[in-house]
């Protein structure tokens, strides 16, 4: 039988701050969407990387030590029913988004905090913005439990998420005029103990794809 694809979520959304606005998105995947996108995930994974600040290419760092693959934009329709998901929560549309991230954090992986955002004082930083404008918000899909470690972190607002299989969290890195937010600061704290899945998209404020 068919799963249905659920693309409106109406679930519970709780606000951890205003400035940035921080939401943890309660039950946003199901368990059977969290399995679907690590299977997919699983065979391609690559080392991460990140927008180089100087050239706006992809490049490896250090401080984005996890293993990751993107998905195609409405790669299936599981993955299209996601992305309709969260077009629908930040009623940004699917045509804003960048491709779908599956990250892998083992032991000792991290993201140190960094900005979702382009920096516009940079040459990469304003060649990543020709196309589509700023990421205006980001979506994290919590796809396994971390027995220790693995919180997403908001130092500046001090906050820390723990990772619980299908929730979600949506943060904006800019102010509504789109203009960076410093305070939007966040990292991937490493992992202790256990593996850490997680998906992130990221929207831009126009169209990307
Ligand atoms: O994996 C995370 O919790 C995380 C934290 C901060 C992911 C990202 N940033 C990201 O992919 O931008
Ligand atoms: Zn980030």
């Amino acid at each position: 039988m068919e799963t249905a694809i659920e693309k409106k979520w109406a679930g519970e959304m709780e606000q951890l701050a205003a400035s940035p606005g921080i939401w943890v998105l309660k039950n946003f995947l199901s368990f059977s969407e969290c399995d679907h996108l690590i299977q997919l995930a699983e065979e391609k994974l690559q080392p991460s990387t990140v927008v180089d600040p100087e050239t706006g290419e992809y490049i490896q760092v250090k401080e984005r030590s996890s293993s990751l693959t993107f998905l195609t934009l409405r790669h299936d329709p599981i993955v299209t029913g996601i992305e309709e998901r969260i077009a629908g929560l930040t009623r940004l549309p699917v045509e804003n988004g960048e491709a779908i991230q599956i990250l892998r954090y083992r032991i000792g992986e991290e993201y140190k905090p960094h900005f979702d955002y382009f920096d516009p004082e940079h040459p990469g930083g304003r060649k990543a913005l020709e196309k589509g404008g700023q990421r205006v918000a980001t979506v994290l899909m919590y796809l396994s439990e971390v027995e220790e470690g693995g919180e997403t972190t908001f130092p500046t607002v001090g906050i820390d998420v723990k990772p619980e299989r299908g929730n979600g969290v949506l943060f904006y890195s800019v102010y509504s005029n789109a203009q960076p937010n410093p305070d939007s600061l966040h990292g991937s704290i490493p992992v202790i103990r256990g593996e850490k899945w997680v998906s992130t998209k990221w929207l831009r404020q126009r169209e990307y794809i």
